[in-house]
C-alpha cells in the first residue's frame, strides 16, 4: 500500500461511536467565527510527504481547528505556534496555516496523531487510542524507509506511539521509556534496518504556549535536533 492509499480508507473510519458524534456534531453547530465554513467533520489524515525523515506526533484534531479544515494543526492555536516554529527551521515553506489550499508544504516531515477524529475535551479515552492504533501503526510502517526520528508532543501522544513503533518494526525497551520534555532515546530496528530517534516535547496547546510552559525557543532547540538526527 501507499501512504495516500492509506489516507483515503482513514477518512472514511466510523470505528469509534463517540468520536463520530462529537466531529460531526461539532461540523452541524459550529463556532460563530467559522459559520460560512464547509467543516471537514471526519478522521483527519497525517500531513506531509510520503518520504518524511521526521515524524512529528500530536494528540488529536481540534473540534473547531483540524476537524473544520481537514488537516493537522490548521486553523487553531496550537497549528499557529507549531507551523512558525517548523518555519524558522526551514522545514515549512510558510510561517501560517489557515486552510487545506493555502500552499503550505512540510520538507521532510510528517505531522500525524494517534487519534484521527476530534475528541470531546479534547481527550480520548484508552479505548479510542487503541481503537486508533492500527492506523498510526501502518503510516510509520510506510514511513519506515526514510524514517529516521520522532518528535511526540505530550504524554498521551508519547504512550500511544510505543506500541505503534513496535508493531511498526522498531524495539521498544521494557520498562517503556517515560514521556519528558528534552527525553531522547534511540529504538534500535527490529530486523537491523535504521534506528529511530525519539524526541520528547511538552505539547503546542495554549494550556503550554499561554503560561509559558513551552516556548517558541524550547519547541526549536527540540525540532532542530530531530531535523540533525533525521539529516535534514
Ligand atoms: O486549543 P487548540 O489550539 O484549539 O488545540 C486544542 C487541543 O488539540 C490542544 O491540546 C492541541 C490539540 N491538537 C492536536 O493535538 N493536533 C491538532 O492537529 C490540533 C490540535
Ligand atoms: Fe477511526 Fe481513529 Fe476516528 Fe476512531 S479516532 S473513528 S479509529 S479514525
Amino acid at each position: 500500500g501507499t501512504l495516500a492509499g492509506l489516507d483515503e480508507r482513514l477518512i472514511h473510519c466510523r470505528a469509534c461511536p463517540r468520536l463520530v458524534e462529537w466531529r460531526e456534531e461539532a461540523a452541524r453547530t459550529k463556532r460563530r467565527a467559522f459559520a460560512d465554513w464547509d467543516y471537514w467533520g471526519r478522521p483527519v489524515p497525517g500531513f506531509g510527504p510520503p518520504d518524511a525523515a521526521v515524524a512529528l506526533v500530536g494528540l488529536a484534531p481540534a473540534a473547531h481547528g483540524a476537524n473544520r479544515t481537514g488537516r493537522m494543526f490548521t486553523g487553531d492555536r496550537s497549528g499557529d505556534f507549531l507551523y512558525a516554529a517548523l518555519y524558522d527551521l526551514g522545514l515549512a515553506n510558510q510561517p501560517t496555516a489557515t486552510h487545506r489550499d493555502d500552499g503550505l508544504e512540510l520538507r521532510g516531515v510528517r505531522i500525524t496523531s494517534p487519534v484521527h477524529c476530534a475528541p470531546p475535551a479534547n481527550r480520548p479515552t484508552p479505548e479510542e487510542r487503541d481503537t486508533c492504533r492500527p492506523w498510526l501503526a501502518r503510516e510509520l510502517r510506510l514511513l519506515r524507509p526514510t524514517l529516521r526520528s520522532a518528535v511526540v508532543l505530550g504524554a498521551f501522544g508519547w504512550q500511544a506511539v510505543m506500541p505503534a513503533l513496535a508493531e511498526a518494526g522498531w524495539a521498544v525497551s521494557r520498562p517503556r521509556p517515560v514521556f519528558a520534555h528534552g527525553a531522547r532515546i534511540t529504538l534500535p530496528a527490529a530486523d537491523g534496518g535504521a534506528p529511530l530517534t525519539l524526541f520528547g516535547c511538552y505539547h503546542v496547546s495554549q494550556q503550554n504556549t499561554f503560561t509559558g510552559r513551552l516556548t517558541p525557543a524550547m519547541l526549536r532547540e527540540v525540532l532542530a535536533a530531530a531535523a540533525e538526527a533525521a539529516g535534514l
